[in-house]
């Protein structure tokens, strides 16, 4: 039994509305919801369990609801792009889709009368939006790579979809993990750059070889080879009150038992997790409370075997790489092209064309990258060059201006309730006006994130923008909070906060500044005339 199943009325209000009625409950009364309509409906269906099913209610934009998929580790076929982009098309104006920071695909404008068709298509190309809200295991990351990069120690695809299958029972729904206290974030990474900022999950494995004569390893002396596996992770997350990195659990697990540790880690944060604040209920408040030795011993005693120590190191060694451009796979004779997508904002037409230039030029695969962008691998030599001439190309760029190339940007004020201010436009907007007048030799990481919640990872940027109310003049105005320092890949570490409340209409010269002072920045001759 569960611990919400067991506590009184002391319960905050998210623990009262699940353990009256279990999220996961609302998928089978779609055909009611749509019947009914959003405004007839029970509130706290409409409001919170709707995301078991990964529907969103927008205040914002009331009756039109956002969905958000699982897509395990980014990837998804020409025909599941192209049941997104009808789902879209249909909303008209109000369709639109948006590329996730967490290699994923959210939909825009869905009106609740249309759910059960919408179903109906997903689970025709099998596709499903299940458990990827609320106290539920988000979207699993893999390395947008895998089995693309001949330099990768393991294709993470296979296992991802295995550990979505545990927890949604393949798509269908899971009520063993539809209660956890919290959202909770797994990643997994077989290449050398840590493309999925492992350090910011509440779980997550990196590659790791288990040397000869390591403690654990045999024991006795005897010379046997490096066996691969994963050095695991625990605890990394952002939330407005705390951000941490993840820390190591000090074990190595080989990929057979990734699975099988998944499965313990969330039994326990289930079981055991706190949840009487909501504000503490992240897996590192627990680790915090319990020790990490304990947390450990009892990950051991779920799984029902010891662990082995961790890996003495792991093999993230590379910068992070980001795909954007032209790239040999290992396969001889094939291309991957990464397309530069502003902000990760699709339009129902974006959509019908990466389908389509997925199949005439690839082979109807697609992948997603968590700094918002698309890949479509398998692209023969040959096909490359009429490849690059596509007009969808002019706009999804394989060339970027260096600031627009690294740019980050979640929801913000257009859709979400929780934002201080507009992040998209803007983002793209001062981004166009610092390129016209500087010029700069390599890409610098911005992400821009509307509130506290950092769902745009200002953290992990090399100039994070993080969403707050500012005064001008007296008067409240939108502005941002400045991080700096956010490092990715080898040797990873999050930044932190070193300017409070700049106004958004000043910030243009206080990034020019930041640009040329720590990033080789040069004002443009035209601006010096
Ligand atoms: Fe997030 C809540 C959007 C990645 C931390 N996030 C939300 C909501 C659902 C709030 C809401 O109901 O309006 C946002 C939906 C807005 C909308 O209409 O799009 C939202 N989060 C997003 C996305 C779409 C941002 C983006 O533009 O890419 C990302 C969806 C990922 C996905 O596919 O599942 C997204 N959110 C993240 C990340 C980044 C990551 O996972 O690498 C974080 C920080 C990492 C973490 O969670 O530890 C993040 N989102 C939050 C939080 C703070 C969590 C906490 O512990 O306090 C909230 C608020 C909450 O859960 O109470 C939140
Ligand atoms: Fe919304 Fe804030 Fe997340 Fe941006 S960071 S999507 S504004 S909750």
């Amino acid at each position: 039994m569960t611990q919400a199943a067991t506590t009184t009325a002391s319960l905050n209000k998210f623990e009262k509305f699940k353990a009256e009625k279990d999220g996961l409950a609302v998928k089978e009364e779609i055909e009611k919801f749509a019947s009914l309509g959003w405004e007839a409906m029970d509130e706290t269906d409409r409001e919170h369990r709707l995301k078991w099913v990964g529907v969103f209610f927008r205040p914002v934009t009331p009756g039109k609801f956002m969905m958000r998929m699982r897509l395990p580790n980014g990837i998804l076929t020409s025909n599941q792009m192209r049941v997104l982009a009808e789902v879209v098309q249909r909303y008209g104006d109000d369709g639109n889709a948006d590329i996730t920071t967490r290699q994923n695909i959210q939909l825009r404008g869905i009106r609740i009368e249309d759910l059960p068709d919408i179903f109906n298509k997903f689970h025709l190309v099998g596709l499903t939006s299940v458990q990827s809200g609320m106290d539920n295991v988000r979207n699993i990351t893999g390395d947008p790579l895998a089995g693309l990069d001949a330099d990768e120690l393991f294709d993470t695809r296979e296992l991802v979809q295995q550990i979505q299958d545990m927890i949604t029972n393949k798509g269908q729904g899971n009520s063993e993990f539809t209660n956890l206290p919290r959202k909770f974030n797994i990643a997994i990474t077989g290449g050398r750059d840590n493309s999925v900022h492992a350090e910011i999950n509440d779980l997550a494995f990196v590659p790791a070889f288990k040397e000869v004569g390591e403690q654990g390893c045999r024991g006795d002396g005897e010379k046997i080879a490096p066996i691969f596996g994963f050095n695991i992770l625990v605890g990394g997350f952002f939330s407005a009150k705390r951000c941490e990195a993840a820390i190591p659990l000090n074990a190595w697990v080989s990929p057979e038992d990734v699975v099988a540790v998944c499965r313990a880690v969330l039994e326990i944060f289930r079981d055991r997790g706190l949840r009487a604040n909501r504000q503490k209920a992240r897996l590192m408040w627990l680790i915090d409370e319990w020790g990490l030795d304990k947390f450990r011993a009892e990950v051991e005693e779920r799984l029902g075997k010891s662990l082995l120590p961790a890996a003495s190191r792991d093999e993230i060694d590379w910068e992070k790489r980001d795909h954007i451009g032209v790239y040999k796979q290992k396969q001889p004779g094939l291309n991957y092209v990464g397309l530069h997508v502003p902000v990760g904002r699709l339009y129902a037409e974006d959509m019908f064309e990466i389908a389509r230039l997925a199949e005439v030029y690839g082979n109807g695969e697609i992948r997603l990258t968590v700094e918002q962008n698309v890949l479509i691998p398998n692209i023969p030599d040959a096909n490359i060059a009429t490849f690059l001439t596509e007009p969808l190309l002019n706009r999804f760029r394989i060339n970027p201006e260096p600031l627009t190339r690294s740019l980050v940007s979640c929801t913000g004020a257009q859709f979400c309730n929780f934002a201080l201010i507009e992040t998209k436009n803007r983002a793209l907007g001062i981004i166009k006006a610092l390129e016209a007048e500087l010029e700069l030799t390599h890409p610098v990481r911005i992400h821009w994130t509307g509130c506290p919640n950092s769902c745009g990872q200002p953290q992990v940027a090399e100039i994070g923008l993080m969403g707050t109310k500012a005064r001008k003049n007296g008067k409240p105005v939108e502005g941002v909070d400045i991080f700096m320092g956010g490092k990715v890949g080898k040797d990873a570490h999050l930044g932190t906060c070193v300017t409070k409340g700049i106004p958004c209409e000043d910030l243009q010269p206080v990034l020019r500044e930041l640009l040329i002072e720590h990033f080789g920045a040069r004002l443009k001759a035209m601006v010096h005339s």
